[in-house]
């Protein structure tokens, strides 16, 4: 049988699979073992791309509404129709009152990375919405402040660190994420081998907390207090040394003065940890001859986010741990622009620079709170949302308060979905621009490669041809930027022309640039590649650091390796100053919030999240073999919780908060620390006229409808998904 590779597109992990192809259908599917980086690694999630691939749900054809009801229709209906009704929202409303919504696959597409912003220059809105806002936006803001750019985001090494120290992360369920890691278990596993140690800080015993040395069953929601401890205990016991990196930080006395308050004796209470515990985690931290801090989702989708996200870093910093080898590294991807050469003060980043209509919520990074996209939906006035692009987004299940945006949505004079599936956003578009599925996919990680322990870079060319009837996802996204800007039916290949063009005027006229000085029309004559993407990685790959080519790349199908991480301070500083902000005015001014949660007292009951290896957000329920066993939708509960609410294993719950209630099995399970109880998410497709039947018959509850949206992390606008209140009763 022939087999053909394939990039998995199913988490960050990024592994390489060998597909086993019987004519167009992929009968079996293994790692890569000649892989550069994953070495053969797979997981239940990519040894289900087969049946994920075929599944029969998956939509074929584009769908439009005709007489309330969506059905099949040609390409060309479809993208004529979104010509002639969404120009005439901005001609009528204004740009504003166009909404994008960006959401998570967008990251594991080419064309998610290749062409939004394009649509987004285009149609020239701040009504901007992503995923983001339900996930890393907080580390976006902090790294933007300390480092004066967003994605400058420092990842652990986590080949050569002797020590990670964990906040709010599960790898072993989740493959890791914003720390792209083929076999982030085993990566682990190697450490504890090597003789290091991992320190895993969660209220719930995952299967990463097991793994480790030391688990740390935090209260939800207060890692802040925690590491503000912990940069207290380094400044009072004389552990901190910059190393190398001290003649490019500034504020290091003042985040002294601001930890001040912040002693492992004023925080136990609130943390639920145990003064001495704290300062051993200070005290281990510094001792490692490298170390790393490491914090994603359950450090994030909190309260205080934005400084949990900026106090990993400090940590990182304080301790000599930022930019060396071992520690908390920054990736440097074969697709990011060539570096400047010398440092020097930058541009700096910028927050709030507007604010949302409704609730004035500042924007950050372009975007407004996902969890403000209701009410901007609703609201009557000037710039209200009256027509709306979705691209790989459900926030009917991600976001907030799904039942009042499953409503708002139903008020929109149009709507767009790109998406494989009829599912509970979906469902209310009036134009349905369905992606072929993955094998027919061409796959690259722009993305992800940005935070990849390891540098490489490889290409998969699509390992099976489109279907008849089939349009890959790029010229989806090409067309329908033509569609919104009035050149429907143009050839899509103008968008890619054009991208080029603009990206050489400038390249030509920067002395580091590798196209410095050139002819820029010779210079995209020399470009490579079949289609209008090929021809834009290729020029990004020349413009690169490595200089690589597409046509190199093609050469070397299982990746080409680019080495382990390399030190990139000061050269990859964009602060206005030049140097790491290590205590930001934005971030200053939001300490007095954390010093109040010392005096709060905790809610008796709060919730958080879980993933589960076999799922992915909302949209895998839909595969038999990966909704199956273990991966359920119940409640999991302490045992001292189970007997003073009188719940039994098995039985249903009422779980009440702010944004509703639902009705939940119970698990009873001593995983979870007291006081907290656990709800994954994703689930809760039992709305009608969705197509996804193995979904439907398994729905699950939607624990986003706890929620209100009125619960943000103020800084970044990011919706606080774990740690929040709720009333947990037994049904009889
Ligand atoms: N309570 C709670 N809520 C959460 C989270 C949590 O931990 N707890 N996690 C949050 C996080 S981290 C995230 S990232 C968000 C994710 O939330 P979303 O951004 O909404 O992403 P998904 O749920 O993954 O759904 C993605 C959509 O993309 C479609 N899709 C799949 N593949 C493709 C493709 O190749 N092309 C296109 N165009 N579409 C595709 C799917 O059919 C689906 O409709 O959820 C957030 N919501
Ligand atoms: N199998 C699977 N893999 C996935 C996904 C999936 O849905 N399923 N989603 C993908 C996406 S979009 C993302 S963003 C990543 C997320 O990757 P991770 O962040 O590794 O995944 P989570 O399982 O959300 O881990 C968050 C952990 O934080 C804990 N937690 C909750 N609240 C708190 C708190 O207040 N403090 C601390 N210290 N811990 C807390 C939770 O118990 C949980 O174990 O996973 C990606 N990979
Ligand atoms: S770990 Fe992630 S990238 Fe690797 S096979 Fe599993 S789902 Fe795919
Ligand atoms: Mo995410």
């Amino acid at each position: 049988m022939p087999t053909a590779l394939r990039i998995c597109p199913l988490c960050e992990a990024t592994c390489g699979l060998t597909l086993t192809l019987d004519g167009t259908r992929v009968t079996g599917v293994r790692g890569d073992r000649d892989d550069v980086f994953s070495q053969g690694f797979i997981c239940p999630k990519g040894a289900s791309f087969g049946e994920l691939d075929a599944d029969p749900d998956r939509l074929r054809t584009p769908l439009v509404r005709k007489e309330g009801a969506l059905v099949e229709a040609g390409w060309e209906e479809a993208f004529d129709l979104v010509a002639r009704r969404l120009p005439l929202v901005v001609e009528r409303h204004g740009a504003d009152a166009v909404g994008v919504v960006l959401g998570n696959p967008n990251v594991h597409t080419m064309a998610g990375a290749l062409y939004p912003p394009v649509l987004l220059g285009a149609l020239r809105t701040r009504s901007l919405f992503t995923a983001s806002t339900l996930d890393q936006m907080p580390k976006h803001v902090s790294s933007g402040l300390m480092f004066g750019d967003a994605f400058a985001i420092p990842v652990p090494d986590l080949d050569r660190t002797a020590h990670l120290l964990v906040i709010g992360a599960n790898p072993l369920d989740s493959n890791g994420s914003l720390c792209t890691a083929p076999d982030f278990p085993g990566k682990l596993k190697a450490l504890r081998k090597r003789g290091g140690t991992l320190t895993v800080v969660d209220p719930r015993r995952t299967r990463t907390a097991r793994l480790a040395d030391r688990h740390v069953a935090i209260r939800p929601g207060m890692d802040a207090l925690l590491l503000a401890a912990l940069v207290h205990v380094l400044y009072a016991e004389g552990l901190s040394d910059l190393g190398a990196l001290a003649e490019h930080v500034e504020g290091v006395e003042e985040v002294r003065q601001a930890v001040r308050e912040f002693t492992p004796e004023a925080v136990a209470g609130a943390c639920d940890v145990d003064a001495a515990t704290i300062r051993a985690l200070a005290r281990e931290l510094a001792a490692a001859p490298a170390a790393a801090v490491y914090g994603r989702v359950g450090g994030s989708t909190v309260a205080y986010g934005t400084l949990t996200n900026w106090l990993v870093d400090v940590l990182n910093v304080l301790t000599g741990n930022l930019d060396r080898p071992g520690g908390a590294m920054f990736p440097l991807s074969a697709t990011a622009p060539a570096p400047r050469p010398a440092a020097g003060p930058g541009k700096g980043f910028a927050l709030g620079r507007w604010a949302s209509r409704v609730s004035g919520h500042p924007e950050a990074k372009g975007e407004l709170p996902m969890a403000a996209l209701a009410e901007e939906i609703e609201t009557p006035g000037e710039g209200r949302i009256r027509a709306l692009i979705t691209i790989a987004a459900n926030p009917v299940l991600s976001a907030p308060d799904g039942d009042r945006l499953d409503r708002a949505l139903g008020e929109l004079d149009f709507m767009v979905s790109v998406d494989p599936y009829l599912n509970e956003t979906s469902r209310h578009a009036d134009v349905i621009l369905p992606p072929p599925p993955p094998a027919q996919s061409a796959h690259f990680d722009f993305a992800f490669n940005g935070f990849a322990v390891h540098n490489q870079a490889r290409y998969t060319p699509a390992p099976v041809p489109l279907e008849a009837g089939r349009m890959d996802e790029c010229e989806i996204h090409a067309r329908l930027i033509l569609a919104v800007t009035g050149m429907d039916g143009a050839d899509p290949g103008a968008v890619d022309d054009m991208v080029i063009e603009r990206t050489l005027a400038k390249a030509v006229t920067e002395p580091h640039s590798p196209a410095y000085g050139q002819d820029p029309k010779e210079y995209a004559a020399g470009l490579t590649g079949r289609t209008g993407a090929e021809r834009r990685l290729d020029l990004m790959l020349r413009l690169g650091p490595y200089g690589l080519t597409l046509d190199r790349l093609k050469e070397h199908p299982h990746g080409i390796d680019l080495g382990p991480l390399k030190p990139r301070v000061p050269q990859l500083l964009k602060t206005r100053s030049g140097r790491v902000e290590l205590l930001p005015g934005p971030i200053a001014a939001d300490l007095p919030r954390l010093r109040t949660a010392l005096r709060e007292p905790a809610a008796e009951l709060v919730l958080v999240g879980r993933r589960h290896l076999r799922s992915n957000n909302s949209w895998l329920h839909n595969v038999p073999t990966l909704n199956s066993g273990t991966n359920t939708c119940t409640l999991q509960v302490h045992p001292d919780d189970a007997t003073r609410l009188g719940l039994t294993d098995g039985a249903p719950a009422r779980v009440k908060a702010e944004g509703g209630e639902l009705t939940v099995p119970v698990e009873v399970t001593d995983t979870v620390r007291k006081g907290v109880v656990s709800l994954p998410h994703g689930w809760g497709h039992d709305r009608p006229g969705t197509r996804m039947a193995v979904a439907a018959a398994r729905p699950g509850v939607n624990v986003n409808q706890l929620l209100d949206g009125t619960r943000l992390d103020p800084l970044s606008g990011t919706a606080v998904l774990n740690g929040f209140p709720v009333d947990v009763s037994a049904l009889h």
